[in-house]
């Protein structure tokens, strides 16, 4: 018994971004991963994805504070200005560093604004300790 079973590209695009956090390829009924490519600047990039952390990552555009959860990567980025980005990387380079993880707790805390870290704020409910769990996430898995 053979099972055939078609997923194109633009479906895995159009229906969940989550999906494809990867560089992706659908031929010949296969799908294949291939890393993201490396680079140190935006115009080393692919359209539609932009340099940070030294990869070449999908720009992914959302609507609010609160789509994050909704319109962005693996449940691990938040939206900020419009755009996806990595929860806890305060400065958006791609990377979460354990100072930052340090600026969301003051955040928590009351002894720093947002403003300091917009991407500390997974679901635009303000910060608070499951952001900086998916923050750590973010460091041990590395950004989605
Ligand atoms: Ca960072």
């Amino acid at each position: 018994m053979s099972l055939a079973m078609e997923i194109t590209f633009d479906w895995l695009r159009s229906n969940d971004p989550g999906a494809n956090p990867f560089n992706a390829e659908v031929s010949g009924g296969a799908i294949q991963i291939n890393p993201r490519p490396d680079c140190v600047s935006n115009d080393m990039c692919p359209e539609g994805t932009e340099c940070k952390g030294n990869e070449c990552r999908p720009i992914i555009d959302c609507d609010n504070p609160q789509s994050g959860p909704g319109e962005c990567l693996d449940d691990r980025q938040a939206c900020v200005d419009n755009q996806c980005e990595c929860v806890g990387d305060c400065n958006l380079d791609g990377r979460v560093r354990a100072n930052e993880i340090t600026i969301m707790v003051d955040i928590i805390n009351g002894e720093a604004p947002l403003s300091a870290c917009p991407a500390a704020d997974f679901s635009g409910d303000g910060v608070r300790a499951n952001d900086i769990t998916i923050a750590i996430n973010n460091i041990n898995l590395g950004c989605p």
